[in-house]
């Protein structure tokens, strides 16, 4: 699996849209603005491969990149407070949508803000993920904003809020620092080997 070789093949807007599932899909979830563009650029020392967004809440769309041996699938974005009620429906269209479909889940990377306690959308989403029995790892993003001990802090909080285990997969990163980059490489080689 080379990271520093991965395009962007296309964005759907409805999920019956998508194409059927031909290699292991990496998906990754988080609300808008957690830094999940960001995140995927660093992965694959893109810069402008995923947009980061300054303006959060745009259409949402499923965006795929294609990588050797794995896709790498951009979920829209949850919880920007200002997006219209047509705007949510079409986000749980296509979440869901993608959810039901009969893919190759390999790993689902679920990002979460290490500042904050999680929101009431992500913990649905990390319900969701366990009760499905996907494979996940939750990433904290944006961990340069705390000290060091405050991220031990936060990550062993939200390991309690979210009801994960002492040793559930939780990776802390920083798409500015590359801080946590190589060990969610390490994590999503390993998920689709
Ligand atoms: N300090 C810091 N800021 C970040 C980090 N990752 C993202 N951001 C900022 O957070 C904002 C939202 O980032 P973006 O990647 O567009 O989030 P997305 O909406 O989840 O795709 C932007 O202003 C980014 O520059 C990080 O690791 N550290
Ligand atoms: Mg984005």
């Amino acid at each position: 699996m080379n990271f520093n070789n991965v395009s962007f093949e296309r964005s759907f807007g409805t999920s019956a849209q998508l194409e059927p599932s031909t290699m292991p899909e990496v998906a990754f979830s988080g609300r808008s603005n957690v830094g999940k563009s960001s995140l995927l650029n660093k992965l694959f020392n893109r810069k402008g491969l995923a947009k980061v967004s300054q303006t959060p809440g745009k259409t949402a769309t499923i965006n795929f990149f294609a990588g050797d041996g794995a896709r790498f699938v951009d979920l829209p974005g949850y919880g920007y407070a200002k997006v219209s009620k047509s705007e949510k429906e079409r986000w749980s269209e296509l979440i869901e949508g993608y959810f039901n479909q009969d893919r190759d889940f390999a790993l689902v990377v679920a990002l979460v803000d290490i500042r904050h306690a999680a929101s009431d959308l992500d913990e649905n989403m990390i319900r969701f993920l366990r009760e499905a029995d996907l494979p996940f790892v939750v990433a904290l993003t944006k961990a340069d904003k705390l000290s060091r001990q405050q991220q031990n802090k936060q990550k062993a909080a939200l390991k309690r809020q979210l009801e994960l285990g002492q040793d559930a997969p939780m990776v802390v990163t920083s798409s500015a620092k590359g801080e946590g980059i190589d060990e969610l490489r390490r994590i999503i080689k390993e998920a689709v080997s």
